[in-house]
């Protein structure tokens, strides 16, 4: 595979961001602190596994049924459809939690889910964060804060419409507040270990 930019001394996050930021980037290969960018359309289908460099980073997520992506999370879809406590429930009993996308991994984990939701699916899935406890204190379960950032959130979202938009649901890549009693396909995902 022919790479037109290889850069040195980079963590994983920022190699994902330098491939969003080079107009045509699709693909990056990330090994040894260096990220090698791919400048050019793909063809074909594409293989995940080439693409993160997932061959040299078969490391365990302690079960084998989490794939391992950008070489620090491992993430699941769940196509079977709940409401969003029965999702984080069921996240837990995988040992896992439902997906956070936080300020430092958005991006690349953005990357990684555009690649395994099929593209003519419905991309609406539960993700982990809230506003249960107070309205309009986003935060993600492990009580860390979500930034109202644009970046993030889809247009005029969170909307908090109808007064019931309590949880976070992937909606075109972003994120949207959305009733919790919803029933929802789900994103877990494990920490490395
Ligand atoms: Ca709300
Ligand atoms: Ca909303």
């Amino acid at each position: 595979m022919e790479y037109s930019v290889s850069v040195t001394g980079v963590v994983v996050t920022e190699c994902g961001r330098l491939c969003m930021s080079i107009r045509g980037c699709n693909l990056f290969h990330y090994e040894s602190s260096t990220c090698y960018i791919l400048n050019s359309p793909a063809t074909g289908s594409i293989n995940i596994t080439t693409m993160f460099g997932l061959e040299n980073w078969r490391e365990s997520c302690n079960v084998t049924d989490y794939p391992l992506f950008g070489g620090q999370f491992c993430i699941k879809t769940f196509d079977d459809q709940q409401n969003w406590a029965t999702a984080k429930n069921t996240c837990s009993q995988n040992g896992g939690q439902l997906l956070t996308m936080k300020s430092d991994d958005f991006f690349l984990k953005q990357e990684v889910l555009k690649r395994i939701i099929p593209e003519i699916s419905d991309r609406r899935y539960w993700l982990g964060g809230n506003d249960k406890a107070t309205e309009g204190d986003w935060r993600w379960n492990d009580g860390s804060s979500i930034l109202l950032d644009p970046h993030y959130w889809t247009p005029d979202n969170p909307s908090n419409s109808g007064g019931k938009e309590d949880c976070i649901e992937l909606r075109y890549l972003h994120f949207n507040d959305q009733d919790c009693a919803y029933q929802k396909k789900f994103i877990c995902e494990k920490l490395k270990v």
